[in-house]
């Protein structure tokens, strides 16, 4: 079809890396038209009538959503009204997209080059190589080399990479034939399968920032964020920043997953893990007197601050039952399930953790005092839907629900299933409330939205695991098919995938290395108009709507920055797809 109407604002949007054959293809019309698909030979095979266009609150257009079923592999052209687009459908839709996510990481790893025969053109010397200083005891100096750059920035920090390779390592329990095997990296054909052997980079870093008492530093940063440089030449010395609660049961959490999952790969590996974990666990037992973290004073890099830890701890719990089976893990994520599950804070309910949980009362009540213009919500139960760094709750669940199982008892086996079903439903209202089918209100796109929506994702994924329900699963293609294209921007947010792509995202090396494309397979926060740049607001003012608040820019960390922990979600979502 040749058309002189394709300018990338017309009134078509699509999944641009390409719809699978198998799966609804979503397609969205910003017109009052019928929608008309052409073969590439240019014949009209179909004609999808227009069910009538509706105001879509977070982005403010208006547009029907249509899904053009059963089309089998090939190249076609969607018209509507004067507007054309080409679109793709494949057999394996999403083996690339998969594989470049998880490649993505590779691209952040520290400490070593990245070379040519792996990196094609982004390759560098190694980074961050010299040894690190404790901040509060200068005196204490070690060398931790490794882990992956965090995100646009170079800081590594322990939560975020946990839950980053929590992701990946689910992902590979559940959908391990859909997480590509042939990632060219260093380890590639060693026998062990890419995706683990990439996350296996950040495990042994966050070994290395354990310390000899158990407990894990919280990050592993300069004081200050470095200006858009390449990593191997930023060379002010980095700081092991304050252990905390939270970075703890999140390594114990992580490495008692792996524990198992590694073990028939790399006994040794598996084994020291596992060690870890219960060094870690066992401070935690002895140090109760959680507070929440925050960056002292003359450091300004990333705080991953977290008022709350029994998310956390729920998940390291959980995961140390899998790997030990000792029953007093349970009975403690019994108890930290229940003591939260409906809003009240019981801290007698808890065996092992009643004066963490009253610090965590305490410091919530200190941060409602602290926040009163901002109203904070009241601790409530654990949301097994949040999956992300500062909740952890959905991990725990994930444990419970696939690899506990029958072992998972009552609590955590037949109610925390029911309570997890109810909650996804509301990842599914979402869905049905937007008519771009984007799993997220108008007021809830914050710094990292697509966290958010990926989330909402795996929480309709998992409910399709236990149901079979496709709505849910549909539910869950939207959000891909929005982060590669179907959304008001007419953009997809992953770099190198899909014909008009993120360009300038917040990422040190695509910013320095003189090369035009950005470093590819990553995906950034996305619109964001609750905690937004001055700069950002100025250019956007108070008008745009929040799903178009966003600036493909490189300064504008609050929209357009990559994370670790973003992709992980995706390769999640994606493995699932690639695994069909
Ligand atoms: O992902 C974090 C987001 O939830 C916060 O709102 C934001 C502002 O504090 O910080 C994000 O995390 C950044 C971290 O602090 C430093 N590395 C880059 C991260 C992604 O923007
Ligand atoms: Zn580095």
């Amino acid at each position: 079809m040749s058309d002189n109407n394709t300018d990338r604002f017309n009134s078509i949007r699509v999944n641009q890396n390409g719809y699978s054959a198998q799966l609804p293809k979503f397609v969205a019309v910003l017109e009052d038209s019928p929608l008309l698909l052409y073969d590439h030979k240019g014949d009209l095979i179909r004609q999808y009538p227009n069910p009538g266009l509706k105001n879509d609150e977070a982005s403010g257009d208006r547009l029907a959503v249509i899904d053009l079923e059963n089309i089998p592999a090939g190249s076609y052209t969607l018209r509507c009204g004067d507007s054309s687009k080409e679109i793709i459908v494949k057999d394996k839709a999403y083996a690339e997209l998969t594989d470049a996510l998880i490649k993505a990481l590779y691209y952040q790893r520290c400490g070593c080059a990245l070379e040519k025969k792996h990196a094609g053109i982004f390759t560098h010397r190694a980074c961050h190589t010299a040894p690190a200083t404790d901040w509060d005891t200068k005196t204490i100096v070690k060398s931790i080399i490794g882990g992956w750059h965090d995100a646009g920035d170079f800081g590594k920090y322990v939560s975020p990479g946990a839950v980053t390779v929590a992701h990946m390592l689910y992902a590979y329990i559940l959908f391990g034939d859909g997480c590509c095997d042939d990632l060219n990296i260093p380890e590639s054909g060693n026998g062990t399968p890419d995706i683990l052997n990439e996350a296996r980079w950040e495990l042994e870093w966050i070994m290395k920032m354990q310390r000899e008492d158990g407990a894990f530093y919280h990050k592993l940063t300069k004081d200050h964020f470095a200006p858009f440089i390449m990593p191997e030449d930023d060379l002010d010395p980095e700081y092991m920043i304050a252990p905390t609660h939270n970075a703890t049961a999140d390594a114990v959490a992580v490495l008692s997953l792996a524990s198992r999952v590694y073990a028939k790969f790399d006994p040794d590996f598996g084994k020291d893990m596992l060690s870890s974990a219960l060094a870690g666990w066992d401070w935690l037992v002895k140090n109760q007197e959680f507070v929440p973290y925050m960056n002292p004073e003359g450091v300004r890099t990333g705080p991953y601050g977290d008022g709350r830890v029994s998310d956390e701890l729920f998940w390291a719990c959980c995961e140390l039952y899998a790997s030990t089976s000792d029953s007093k893990y349970l009975k403690e994520a019994e108890n930290l399930y229940n003591w939260a599950k409906d809003g009240t804070q019981k801290p007698d309910g808890s065996d092992i953790f009643k004066t963490m949980i009253e610090k965590e009362t305490e410091a919530h009540e200190k941060a409602k005092e602290r926040f009163k213009n901002w109203k904070m919500p009241e601790l409530t139960g654990l949301d097994l839907t949040r999956f992300g760094w500062s909740d952890v709750s959905g991990l725990g669940a994930l444990c419970c629900l696939f690899v506990l199982k029958e072992k998972a008892g009552k609590v955590l086996g037949d109610e925390l299933k029911s309570d997890f079903l109810k909650r996804s439903e509301e990842a599914l209202e979402r869905v049905n409330e937007s008519v771009y089918r984007t799993s997220l209100r108008s007021d809830e796109y914050v710094w990292g939205s697509i966290l958010s929506i990926m989330c909402n994702a795996m929480a309709m994924l998992v409910n399709h695991l236990l149901t079979g329900r496709e709505d849910m699963r549909n539910g869950a293609l939207s959000q891909l098919d929005y982060s590669l294209g179907l959304n008001s921007l007419d953009l997809s947010f992953v770099t190198g995938f899909g014909t008009y792509s993120v360009q300038n995202p917040h990422h040190r090396p695509s910013g320095a290395d003189g090369i035009d494309a950005p470093v590819p397979g990553f995906i950034v926060g996305g619109p964001n108009k609750r905690w937004t740049y001055p700069e950002t607001k100025q250019r956007l003012g108070e008008e745009t709507p929040a799903a178009r608040y966003y600036l493909d820019e490189t300064p504008s960390a609050d929209t357009n920055e990559v994370a670790i922990y973003w992709n992980s979600p995706v390769i999640f979502i994606a493995a699932f797809f690639n695994s069909l």
